[in-house]
């Protein structure tokens, strides 16, 4: 069975398999086919008209089935890898292990944003950016430089809090839990994120950086605790609606599954710890 851990709790073993396996994936070129079908729903979805990966109700049970199956492309490399997850209510510094060169590499240089260290560095060869929205074939950050502080525990707890999973209309205007930590709304979670790693992550073709998985794993893991804190709640909408995929509607691009089957995390991975 899967075990997502917490980032800052793997060993220098952990670390390396995981490292060696984007790698592996970048060289065959699987890698990039991620970034490629991430960008797309990217630039389709829009809040008037058809949505699926984002600003949108299917926003979590798109990214848990996106997540299941770059997992799975991982585990063909090296069936010990699992996602870990990164909880940057607490690792929230440009200084924390997860940007130390022996794992993700630190922050871009100031000229260019240039990653510089660690194994996704464009020097180190193995990391070229093939899909991208400008002409700059490396891996870019600027950690933290927008000025703005990564989201804190107590944030996070008053979007937890919120009972609703998603209301109308259904998109970056929405009210509810989905939308607040999507971050359209409210304090701003998941998008806020995005923007203080800077580079690519702030952009469309933000899975190039590597950093975007764990990211997204810890939001997956936000959406299991709201669940496990709302027992009474559910997806919503249930009933079919235009523009959006409800509870019984197929997802693109895989078009089998829908988010009544997404709900229930643990017949796919477990985390590490429930809370
Ligand atoms: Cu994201």
């Amino acid at each position: 069975m899967t075990v997502r851990k917490n980032q800052a709790h793997l060993t220098p073993t952990e670390k390396r398999n995981f490292v060696d396996a984007l790698l592996e994936l970048k060289r065959s070129g699987r890698y990039d086919t991620f970034v490629t079908t991430h960008n797309a729903f990217i630039m389709s979805d829009t809040d008037n008209g058809d949505r699926v990966g984002h600003r949108s109700p299917s926003f979590l049970p798109w990214h848990r089935r996106f997540l299941i199956q770059f997992e799975q492309a991982l585990q063909a490399v090296n069936p010990e890898v699992a996602l870990p997850y990164w909880d940057w209510t607490v690792d929230r510094s440009p200084t924390s292990s997860l940007w130390a060169a022996d794992f993700l590499g630190g922050t871009g240089r100031s000229r260019d944003g240039q990653v510089s260290d660690g194994a996704f560095a464009v020097t180190a060869g193995k990391w070229p950016v093939s899909v991208r929205v400008d002409g700059r074939g490396f891996l870019r950050r600027a950690l933290g430089s927008g000025g703005q502080q990564l989201p804190t525990r107590a944030e996070v707890d008053a979007v937890l809090a919120m009972p609703t999973y998603d209301t109308a209309p259904w998109n970056s205007a929405s009210d509810g839990f989905r939308n607040h930590l999507e971050g359209w709304r409210g304090v701003n979670l998941h998008n806020r994120v995005h923007v203080w790693v800077g580079g690519q992550m702030g952009t469309g073709v933000s899975p190039n950086d590597p950093v975007f998985w764990m990211h997204h794993a810890f939001i997956d893991r936000l959406w299991a605790q709201w669940q496990a804190r709302h027992p009474g709640s559910t997806y919503l909408p249930a009933v079919q609606t235009r523009n959006v995929v409800s509870l019984n509607d197929v997802m693109r691009p895989w078009n089998d599954v829908t988010p009544a089957d997404m709900l229930d995390h643990t017949r796919h991975y477990t985390y590490d710890t429930a809370a």
